[in-house]
């Protein structure tokens, strides 16, 4: 299931539509996570709080989305590009991959309700992709 050019270009340019907004929006889509599910905070149980309006949430969202920029930039290698990312959730962060559906999800579900326009059925399709292909890189180095 891997991106077409076509995909990169809409993912490519919908990022364009939305750079100034990522900070919001990882903190946004990180919050919905750890709400909807909940399972998802015994890897933050440091974390005093995990509210949508919690510091560390919005800390840790611009952190993640951040991150996920970056790899828009790397469409063409997520899997070398997200190498040591993949190797710190693996060995140190041992965080089953499982979860990155649950956050690839949100993201989703964020960037609908924050650019209804935008977000039409073809860039829903893409970023879906996208974000399948970036897990998949980030679940590389688990074996
Ligand atoms: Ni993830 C730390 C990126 C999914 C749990 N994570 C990071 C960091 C980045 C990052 C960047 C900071 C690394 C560093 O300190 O050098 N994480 C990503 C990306 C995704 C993702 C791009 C997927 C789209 N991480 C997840 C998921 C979970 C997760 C789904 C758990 C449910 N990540 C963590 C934890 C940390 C972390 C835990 C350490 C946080 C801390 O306490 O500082």
């Amino acid at each position: 299931m891997s991106l077409t050019a076509k995909d990169k270009a809409l993912v490519k340019a919908f990022w364009g539509k939305i750079s100034n907004k990522t900070d919001a929006i990882g903190q946004e889509a990180l919050g919905r996570m750890l709400a909807v599910y909940p399972q998802t905070k015994t890897y933050f149980a440091h974390w005093p709080d995990h509210s949508l309006s919690s510091p560390h949430v919005k800390k840790h969202g611009k952190t993640v989305m951040g991150a996920i920029t970056e790899a828009v930039g790397k469409l063409d290698d997520l899997i070398g590009g997200l190498s040591s990312l993949s190797d710190l959730h693996a060995t140190k962060l041992r965080v089953d991959p499982g979860n990155f559906k649950f956050l690839s999800h949100n993201i989703l579900v964020t960037l609908a309700v924050n650019f209804p326009a935008d977000f039409t059925a073809e860039v829903h399709v893409a970023v879906d992709k996208f974000l399948a292909a970036l897990s998949a890189a980030l679940a590389d180095k688990y074996r």
